[in-house]
Parts: C-alpha cells; structure tokens; sequence
C-alpha cells in the first residue's frame, strides 16, 4: 500500500507538469488571429478552456501508460503471473460520473456564452449585408446607397442583417470569431461588437459555386465618426428607428 502511494503520487505530479507542458505546446501551435470583438474575449476564453481539458486527460492516459510500461516492466528471469482482477466498482462509478460532471459543466459554460454574445441591444448599429455568387454588398436600413466594403464603427454593438440572393453562403470575419449561415429566403441575424480599429477580410465559410474562394471583402472598423462620414448619416440603431 505504502509502494502505491509513492507511485500515485509520482504519477500525479508528471501529469500536472505534463499537462502544462501539453497545453503549451496546444496553444503555440493553434494560434489565433487578433481577438477583435467583445464576443472574441468569451469565445477564447472558452477554447483556452477546453485545452486545458484537451491537455490534462491526454497527459492522463499517456503518463499512466508510460509509467507502467517502464516500472511494472518484466525482469529478466521474473516468470512470475501478474496479479489479477476482477472489476472495481467504485473505479467504474468514478469513471462514469466524472466525466458526466465534466461534460455537463462545459456544456452550461458553452450555453452560457451563447446566450450572450447573441442577446440582442438596444443601441446596436443594423447593417444590410448581401450575399451573392461570388460577392458581398453592404447597406444601411432606409437607405438606397450601397457599398462593397463593410465598414463598422468601433465600440458599437453591431447587428448583421443577412441575406442572399441566391445560394447559401456564411458571413465569416476570423478576428470577430462568430459566424453565421446566409440564406437565399429568409434574414438571419450576427451580432458582434468590434473592438480594435483596422482592416480585417469577411470571408465567405460555405461552398457557394466556383468563385467561392474568391467571395471576400475588406471590413474596416474605424472611429464612429469616419462610419458616420463614410455613410454621410448620423448613426442609426435599432431603437432610435
Ligand atoms: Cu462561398
């Protein structure tokens, strides 16, 4: 019993050192674009999350089995049977339910930052974007002007009024991190509240046709002013309709 603690607790301390080390190695290799919208912040901290978790049970299975494969090797001469058994119910009960915990809890972490970051605002800012094969076209409710680069006022709340007059595409800027599905038929909605001044790309994320690759424009988020200017309107929101 005294030889199983020192080895739990050997165990347990290169899992701790191996799980940082693996979750190092996770997050320098899945580097992220700048992290350019209020939503960016909870979405990350949510991925960060889950390559911790990514990181420990890896470092769990993989130190447990190089443990064994080293100290409970076979000796030379050692013809001996090893021990066996015959199931461990409390093991089987931990091995379920942990887990579950696990799984529930992240899904409520998940759920709750849904909700948020698609809760609507009473100041946000409405834009028209149009999707078409193989571009985009953007403009403002209660007017005819229309432009083809997004351009968005810094600090505001933002909603996305989506449509396409064809096929289905997905209004996607990386540095936002949210994504929504753009619908010949119907207007779906994208919020998001950009946060850093610059130019980013809005890519087109669904299949559309052969140019799909090509679907891109530019997204600058500027000072509300220059939004102001570069539509020659006050900014319009959804409550001040
Ligand atoms: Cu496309």
């Amino acid at each position: 019993m005294q030889n199983n603690t020192r080895h739990f607790t050997a165990i347990g301390v290169l899992i701790v050192i191996f799980t940082y080390l693996v979750y190092l190695v996770l997050d320098n290799v899945l580097k992220f674009p700048l992290s350019g919208s209020t939503q960016a912040v909870a979405i990350d901290g949510l991925i960060q999350g889950h390559l911790w978790l990514i990181a420990f049970l890896f470092s769990l299975v993989v130190v447990f089995m190089v443990y064994a494969l080293f100290l409970f090797r076979r000796r030379e001469g050692d013809e001996s049977e090893g021990q066996h058994f015959h199931g461990h119910t409390g093991l089987e009960i931990a091995w379920t339910v942990i887990p579950m915990i696990v799984v529930i809890g992240f899904g409520y972490w998940a759920t709750l930052i849904l909700i948020d970051i698609t809760a609507p605002q009473d100041n946000e800012v409405i834009i028209n974007a149009r999707g078409q094969q193989w571009s985009w076209q953007f403009s403002l409710p209660n007017s005819d002007e229309v432009a083809t680069e997004l351009v968005l006022p810094v600090g505001r709340p933002i909603r996305m009024d989506l449509n396409s007059t064809d096929v289905l595409h997905s209004f996607w800027v990386p540095e936002f991190r949210v994504k929504e599905d753009v619908v010949p038929g119907r207007t779906t909605h994208l919020r998001f509240t950009p946060t850093v001044e610059g130019e980013y790309r809005l890519i087109c994320a669904e299949l559309c046709g052969l140019n799909h690759t090509g679907m891109i424009a530019k997204v600058r988020v500027v000072p509300q002013e220059e939004f102001a200017a570069f539509w020659n309107t006050a900014i319009q929101t959804a409550s001040s309709k």
